[in-house]
């Protein structure tokens, strides 16, 4: 059995998809960071950060934070979503850090600046508009040559899709990136990305292009 903290955030939700997809059996802990529930000291000891997502697998004693590092271990735990091939294994490893170093941070600040502050920062607003869509250049040309990031679908497909489903919050019109377009709609008829998104629950339905 795992615990998982979470939210309903793009990276709260590359765990829990994972989770589904994998079949492994957890228990939701809702740490709610609209109410600075990532402050509270039984959090912080999890997570030192005070960041979601997080784990414990209770059988393995291991605790751990960092979404990345958490879809690697669920990854190695079950033999599932990353290649044991050497070159297909470093090349999905690979677009797994794109996506934690600048897919998720650049749309982070994107989400912030255009979303919640909008007005206030023009110039931080051009900047990360501008970043993000070079970014969506880039998953679009590697996604026109297959239908996921490398080889089969993988833990890369599950970092990466949850912050393309705030397009919207971007500023990014899917139907200017047809290879992300589709590989986004593929993953959404997936069962286990429709429950892992709707993870701690109560969500709309995911956004469609
Ligand atoms: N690099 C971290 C980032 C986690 C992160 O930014 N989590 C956000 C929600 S998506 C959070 O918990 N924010 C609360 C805070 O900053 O206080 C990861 O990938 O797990």
């Amino acid at each position: 059995m795992i615990d998982l903290y979470t939210w309903s955030t793009p990276n709260g939700r590359k765990v829990s998809i994972a989770l589904e997809e994998l079949g492994l059996d957890y228990t939701v802990h809702p740490i709610n960071i609209g109410e600075d529930d990532q402050f509270q000291p039984h959090f912080l000891k999890i997570s030192p950060n005070n960041k979601i997502p997080a784990i414990v697998d209770q059988e393995a004693g291991i605790s751990m934070m960092e979404s990345g590092a958490i879809l690697l271990y669920l990854a190695e735990k079950t033999g599932k979503l990353l290649s044991k091939k050497d070159n297909i294994r470093w090349q999905t490893i690979q677009w797994l850090m794109w996506q934690m170093g600048g897919f998720g941070p650049i749309l982070g600040q994107a989400h912030h600046f255009l979303r919640y502050n909008s007005g206030k920062a023009p110039y931080a607003e051009e900047r990360f508009r501008n970043e993000a869509r070079r970014l969506y250049s880039v998953l679009e040309k590697q996604l026109s040559q297959a239908d996921y990031l490398v080889g089969n679908y993988s833990i890369a497909d599950i970092a990466i899709w949850p912050w393309a489903a705030r397009f919207e919050w971007q500023e990014v019109d899917l139907n200017k990136y047809p290879a992300v377009k589709a590989w986004y709609l593929r993953l959404a008829d997936r069962e286990a990305v429709q429950k892992g998104y709707n993870v701690p629950g109560n969500q709309p339905d995911i956004p469609m292009p």
